[in-house]
């Protein structure tokens, strides 16, 4: 077994919470799976999951300090909605912290929150990961969502910005403008691919 993935096991474990911790190897799990599927390399796929939330083990101050600190740009949408940070300060870290290169799975991390028009292949297959892992139990549909992430990750993926969406709108958090261009260019791609209504 590769050992890189062994050792950031490892050094996630020490720094995450235990749950955090599980969700990320439950998330490293199914983009596994995903990339099974979609024919994408299984090992990147492990690793981008592993690390998507490499981030989480400090708070939305702590990520917004650090940024400062490091000279990595925020917008003002970030600024209003930092719960969106981790993933980009998250690729940072990735990157200058725990080594990693690849820039695929570093694109993939610091998009996983709210997604990106013209997402890659890895960026999709980490964006639906997060939201259909086995310990996910919140949101509505997920045992629909889950077999059509396997079917169409296209369609999993505009379904899951749509409800997450509705779910913010619903709650009155504050939305970072990147998660709805996201839902907006998946909307008009799938308004010209055909039949869908809903
Ligand atoms: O870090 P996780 O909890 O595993 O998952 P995540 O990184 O996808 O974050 C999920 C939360 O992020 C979810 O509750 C929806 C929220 N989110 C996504 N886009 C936005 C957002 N929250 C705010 N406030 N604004 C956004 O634009
Ligand atoms: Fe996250
Ligand atoms: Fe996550």
């Amino acid at each position: 077994m590769n050992s890189e993935i062994l050792e950031l096991r490892e050094k996630l474990q020490h720094k995450l919470s235990k749950s955090r911790y599980e969700h990320s190897l439950s998330v490293s799990f199914t983009c596994i799976c995903l990339a099974m599927r979609y024919e994408y390399p299984l090992e990147l796929a492990e690793l981008a999951g592993l690390m998507h939330d490499c981030a989480k083990c400090y708070d939305d101050d702590g990520i917004l300090k650090r940024c400062a600190k490091h000279k990595i740009p925020v917008t003002e949408g970030e600024k209003n909605a930092p719960a969106v940070l981790h993933a980009k300060y998250g690729a940072w870290l990735a990157k200058e912290h725990y080594g990693i290169k690849n820039p695929e799975i570093l694109s993939a991390i610091a998009c996983h929150t709210t997604g990106k028009p013209k997402m890659e292949t890895l960026d999709k297959i980490l964006y639906v990961a997060d939201f259909i892992e086995v310990h996910r139990d919140k949101a509505d549909h997920l045992p629909e969502l889950r077999k059509l992430a396997f079917e169409d990750l296209d369609e999993a993926l505009y379904q899951i910005l749509k409800g997450t969406l509705n779910y913010l709108k619903r709650k009155g958090s504050p939305i970072d403008p990147m998660t709805k261009e996201t839902f907006e260019y998946y909307h008009s791609l799938r308004s010209l691919s055909d039949r869908k209504e809903s």
